[in-house]
Parts: C-alpha cells; sequence; structure tokens
C-alpha cells in the first residue's frame, strides 16, 4: 500500500496521475498547505522540506520497514522501479527518461512557480519579476514544444514518468502563455487530458479542494468515482 500526502497542485498531480495509472493500491492524506498543515511534526518527519507531494511504501520491494519518500522527481522514479512501469530498462531511454524528469524538477516546475507567485500572489505587482518569468515560462514551452515535434510523448512513443512531470505545470491560462504558439505541446496536453487516469486525478484534486474527506480504502476511492462519473 502506498500512502499519499498530497494537496491538489501541480506537483500533487504528478503523482495522482501516476498512481491512477499503475493502479497501485494507495490512500490519500490531504495535507492543506494554505493551512499550514506542511509544517506538522508527523508531516514533517515524511517531508522534511515541508512540502508536498510524498509518499510511504508500507509494502517495499525488500520486505523491509515503510519506505518514506519526498520530492516528486524521487517519488515518480520510485514508483516506476516498483512497478516495472512508466521508466524503461533501456540504457539510452533510461537516460532520456531522467533528462526530462530532471529538467522539470530543475527546470519548468521552479520557473512556473515563480511565474505563479509573481504573477497571480505577490501582493505587490513587479513588472521587472512578471516578465522575467512569463519569457523564461515561454522558453520552456518551447523547448518542450520541439521536443515533441517528432515524438507522440516527451521521450518517444511510450508514456514515461517525464509526463507525468510536465503535464499539470503545462498551464498557459495561469502563466501568460499563448498555446498556439506551442502546437505540438498542445496536441500532447490533449492527449494527456484525455487519458482516463488523469480524468480520475484531477476528479480527486477538485474533491481534496472542496474539502470533503479523502478517501482512506480503495471502496472509498471506488465510490468516488462513481459519484464523479469516472
Ligand atoms: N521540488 C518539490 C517541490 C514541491 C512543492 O513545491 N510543493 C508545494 C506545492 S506544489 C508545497 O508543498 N508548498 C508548501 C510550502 O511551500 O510550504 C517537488 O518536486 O516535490
Amino acid at each position: 500500500m502506498i500512502d499519499l500526502y498530497y494537496w491538489p497542485t501541480p506537483n500533487g498531480h504528478k503523482i495522482t496521475m501516476m498512481l491512477e495509472e499503475t493502479g497501485l493500491d494507495y490512500r490519500l492524506h490531504t495535507v492543506n498547505i494554505t493551512r499550514q498543515e506542511q509544517f506538522a511534526p508527523e508531516f514533517l518527519a515524511i517531508s522534511p522540506n515541508n512540502r508536498i507531494p510524498a509518499i510511504v511504501d508500507t509494502d517495499p520491494a525488500d520486505g523491509g520497514p515503510p519506505v518514506p519518500i519526498f520530492e516528486s522527481g524521487a517519488i515518480l522514479s520510485y514508483l516506476a522501479r516498483k512497478t516495472g512501469r512508466f521508466g524503461s530498462s533501456n540504457l539510452r531511454n533510461q537516460v532520456e527518461i531522467e533528462e526530462w524528469l530532471f529538467w522539470q524538477v530543475g527546470g519548468l516546475g521552479p520557473m512556473a512557480g515563480q511565474n505563479h507567485h509573481f504573477g497571480r500572489f505577490a501582493p505587490e505587482k513587479i513588472p521587472y519579476a512578471i516578465n522575467r518569468y512569463v519569457t523564461e515560462t515561454a522558453r520552456l514551452y518551447g523547448v518542450l514544444d520541439t521536443r515533441l515535434r517528432n515524438r507522440e510523448f516527451v521521450t518517444g512513443d511510450t508514456l514515461s514518468i517525464a509526463d507525468f512531470a510536465s503535464y499539470p505545470w503545462i498551464t498557459p491560462e495561469k502563466q501568460g502563455q499563448d498555446m498556439s504558439r506551442f502546437s505540438n505541446l498542445a496536441r500532447w496536453c490533449d492527449t494527456m487530458r484525455r487519458r482516463p487516469a488523469t480524468q480520475r486525478a484531477y476528479a480527486f484534486a477538485e474533491i481534496a479542494r472542496n474539502g470533503s474527506a479523502p478517501f482512506t480504502t480503495t471502496q472509498d476511492r471506488a465510490a468516488i468515482f462513481h459519484e464523479a462519473g469516472l
């Protein structure tokens, strides 16, 4: 069983997308970061950087005690190893998956995060900062758009953890981006959005945001699917 500590943000969506795609059994625990729940000592014991997402695998492959993991990239890689899915055993493909995973966690995520901060949340509007991060987000969109020109997914013909990492961070309407400049990226976003697992992941996001109790059992989860018509 995977215990997922989650809030419905882009970094949270990455992991629910992966878990829904793999069909792994998981329990979802909300950590409301708008109410500072990420600073609770129980959560910090799992995620010392006071950030979601985090997981605890209560049934690790080595049969040992539960494994806690923080950082979305580390979680995606761990789950890929655990399930044998959305990673690769091919050396060259592995390199590509890691490149694009690190590109997202070190580039697209932080830059788009600053874009959100200065464009939407900062109490003071600072044109230099807004422009800097909108421009940098556009550059990163362009890099991914070029990458997707001859590929269905970020690392080739098959879906990988690199896709789960980037998809939730492409929100042009929140990031001052004109998607008509990025046709390959738009096509890929559409493919990702239509996947049933993505639909389920985002349905949970809505439920968590509305303050409903998170699910703790597979039965609760089935009931939520049923209610959401998924
Ligand atoms: N590098 C981290 C970033 C995680 C992150 O920034 N999480 C945000 C929500 S998207 C958070 O928990 N913020 C709470 C805080 O800053 O206190 C990852 O990829 O997991």
